[in-house]
């Protein structure tokens, strides 16, 4: 039997990757698809003297092949999978001794904001800002002196750009570390490492995975201290994935690169059709000219992925819920990344966590309305879009 070996020391481009790295074949079957390896422990032959695998909580095989795939994917050294996106920044919280000072961008998912506003702050020192301002962000890191910087790029659901490059620079002149969580861009369109930041971290239930059916996260870092810090947080708190959920993703990744031109050749085509609809204020796409991160985004991303936000011209709640009630084909749901079109409203749904003062602060407001654009065919989408239109005109 040919044995393939692991892309360890290989240089694969990122496309072969998703689907060769951690893909060797089974050593006992030759089976080309990793065994789940659903189970919870390994046996030992004597006390202590196992196969390097002891029980599925601290490791399990089928996790490290994801494991090993998404290393390749953010040219990472470490990588930690976890049961959620949240978890991943659960752990990380748990990394700094008590009351670290840290920045937080300002316009995070919800998630992130309520876990670190509602229950780290008591912990940490948090402040949130406008990472895209970077003369303001070099002041706050200059006197507050942040141990970690923790930013979204494009945000959650405002879509504002931050420049990696000059900002991990910025930071580390600081001795601050930067975490950059890659979840709307996938490391298909951005890699945040290569441009200097310290981490990346995925909502794998996401694009990464990309057909709705896991929740999972995940961690990459070159710094051997910080991982090993992470791995013992995770083996000794508990969010660990499930065998079967790593599994999906693994084969949600093969798909990634084709998966994420068709978000994009869509979501490019909507956002400009959106643009140019008389019921529309204004629209949010980093692909567009229009949008203020957009040289930005053009430097430092080889893509724009799916996300679209846009502010109906009708400004009161009630035509925003109106519309989001008649799409037929975009599903109104939470969450995104996924082969189907999601539609949602983040000041009712993902974002309601954050108060409504520092919602409307930011922009958030009534009549915004944030779409996932999935892989159908665009015409259908514009189709159910323009119907939902009518019903508010
Ligand atoms: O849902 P979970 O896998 O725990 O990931 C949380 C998370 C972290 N980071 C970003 C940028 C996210 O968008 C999310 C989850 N977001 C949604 C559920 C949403 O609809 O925006």
């Amino acid at each position: 039997m040919t044995k393939r070996k692991s892309n360890k020391g290989q240089k694969w481009n990122l496309k072969t990757s998703t689907i060769h790295a951690g893909g060797h074949p089974d050593k006992e079957t030759g089976a080309i698809i990793p065994p789940i390896y659903q189970t919870s422990t390994f046996v030992q032959s004597s006390p202590g003297k196992h196969k390097g695998y002891e029980y599925s909580r601290s490791h399990n095989p089928t996790r490290s092949r994801l494991e090993e795939c998404l290393s390749a994917l953010e040219n990472a050294k470490y990588c930690l999978v976890t049961s959620s996106g949240m978890s991943i920044a659960m752990l990380m919280m748990h990394v700094f001794p008590k009351d670290t000072p840290m920045l937080v961008g300002d316009d995070v998912y919800g998630g992130t904001y309520r876990l670190f506003k509602s229950i780290f702050d008591e912990y940490h020192n948090i402040k949130f800002i406008d990472t895209t301002d970077t003369k303001a962000l070099e002041v706050m890191i200059r006197e507050f002196k942040p141990k970690l910087l923790w930013l979204e790029t494009p945000t959650n659901p405002l879509l504002k750009i931050t420049d990696i490059k000059a900002t991990t620079k910025l930071a580390r002149k600081y001795k601050c570390l930067t975490l950059v969580d890659n979840t709307f861009m996938s490391p298909y369109f951005q890699r945040p490492l290569n441009l200097g930041a310290d981490f990346v971290m995925h909502s794998m239930t996401k694009y990464i995975n990309g057909h709705s059916d896991v929740v999972g996260g995940t961690i990459l870092t070159n710094n051997k201290k910080y991982y090993e810090k992470l791995w013992y947080l995770q083996n000794s708190i508990g969010p660990s994935q499930s065998p079967f959920d790593s599994w999906l993703v693994l084969r949600g990744l093969k798909t990634l690169a084709v998966r994420m031109e068709a978000h994009q050749k869509n979501a490019m085509i909507i956002a400009k059709w959106l643009e140019s609809h008389k019921q529309v204020e204004s629209v949010l796409y980093p692909g567009l000219k229009s949008h203020p991160g957009h040289k930005i985004a053009k430097k430092q991303n080889t893509g724009y992925a799916g996300m679209i936000t846009f502010f109906l011209k009708k400004k009161e709640v009630k035509f925003s819920k109106t519309f989001l009630s008649k799409v037929k084909l975009f599903v109104l749901a939470e969450s995104l990344g996924g082969v189907e079109s999601l539609i949602e409203h983040p000041a009712i749904m993902t974002h309601a966590s954050i108060p409504k003062k520092t919602r409307e602060e930011l922009g958030i407001t009534d009549n915004l309305i944030r779409l996932s654009i999935g892989i159908e065919d665009v015409n259908d989408l514009i189709q159910d879009l323009e119907v939902a239109f009518k019903t508010i005109r």
